[in-house]
């Protein structure tokens, strides 16, 4: 019925506006993409319109709440970051990032799936309505943040994309294309990282288009990313570009660098000491208050419930 343009019925009597001109400005994409499923997630709650931080509409709320602490400040969220590619310092990211463009955006899906293809990210996005679920988001250098990230699991865009039995663990590849970003030397680029299929079809790992509400500013790595939040910040790969299904470990971007100090798991783990500093204790950035508070670390970042069965068996000391 959406679909039915002409005189008879105008879309616009039969949807809320807004979502008619999100649809009308996305039908695009969303028909060349992933067909009629796509137009009726579309219709369910089309999260967003233009580029930079946008609201997201519809959002669901989720039971992945952190109760126990405070929601980071978005304005901190946003200006202490981790993103190489345009810098070193936390700080970095939130002055250059500008410099990425992030529409139009495609995401290459290859590898051992039924069907490789390129699907735009509004299509992606488009795809399931979009979920609210703050986080506590655990960077490896001992501090964490509590972040409403908006997305949907991507264990239901790892279903539709249909990979073979083969495939056993996911490989995401960030944008690096030399011309948008600074690409500082000592770092192989492109940012890879990865999860083994189980990790990634896990109903925590979230596809990810926005924080707050809103859709990713670019020094979060708009338009689209990964939420893993029961590992260390750095397996939450930014800026995706491709996303390609394999049948062994991949390579991941700090694990080459330094695996002594990075593994491939990296399961938020307060018995498992960094080389270089203690993983027991986190240093809060949920307030702006001038004196740190430190908190014990919680195994799995206190997703246990939800994770640990996954690692029944391993000695996480030795995967760390
Ligand atoms: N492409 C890419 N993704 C990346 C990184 C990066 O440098 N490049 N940094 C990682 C690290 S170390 C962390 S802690 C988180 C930071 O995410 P945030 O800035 O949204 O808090 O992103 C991760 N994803
Ligand atoms: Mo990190």
């Amino acid at each position: 019925m959406l679909l039915r343009t002409g005189a008879e019925i105008p879309s616009s009597e039969i949807t809320p506006k807004e979502l008619y001109e999100a649809f009308q400005a996305n039908r695009r994409s969303v028909l060349t993409g992933l067909g009629a499923m796509g137009v009726a997630a579309a219709a369910a709650g089309f999260p967003r319109m233009a580029a930079a931080e946008t609201k997201l509409n519809n959002l669901v709320e989720t039971k992945y709440a952190v109760p126990d602490r405070a929601t980071t400040p978005e304005a901190k969220a946003k200006s202490y970051n981790n993103f190489y590619e345009f810098g070193e310092d936390k700080s970095d990211p939130a002055k250059n990032a500008h410099t990425l463009r992030t529409r139009p955006w495609s995401v290459k899906v290859e590898g051992l799936v039924q069907k490789p293809r390129t699907i735009d990210d509004d299509t992606i996005a488009g795809y399931r309505p979009m979920e609210q679920r703050v986080y506590r988001f655990r960077c490896v250098e001992a501090w964490s943040m509590v972040i409403p990230w908006d997305g949907y699991p991507l264990a239901e865009f790892i279903k539709a994309m249909d990979p073979l039995p083969s495939a056993k663990y996911v490989q995401f590849i960030s944008l690096a294309d030399g011309k948008q970003e600074l690409l500082p030397g000592g770092i192989e680029w492109p940012y890879s990282e990865g999860l083994r299929m189980d990790e990634a079809m896990n109903p925590l790992t979230l596809l990810t288009f926005g924080s707050y509400g809103e859709t990713l500013a670019n020094q979060q790595g708009a338009p689209i990313r990964v939420i893993v939040p029961w590992k260390y910040g750095f397996k939450s790969a930014k800026s995706i570009v491709t996303i390609r299904f394999v049948d062994k470990q991949p390579p991941t971007t700090w694990n080459e660098l330094a695996a002594n100090e990075y593994g491939f798991y990296s399961n938020v783990n307060p018995s498992v000491d960094h080389p270089r500093w203690s993983q027991a204790h986190e240093r809060l950035l949920n307030s702006n208050t001038i004196f740190p508070k430190y908190v014990p670390t919680l195994m799995f970042n206190g997703y246990g419930d939800q994770v640990a069965s996954m690692y029944a068996g391993m000695d996480l000391k030795k995967n760390y």
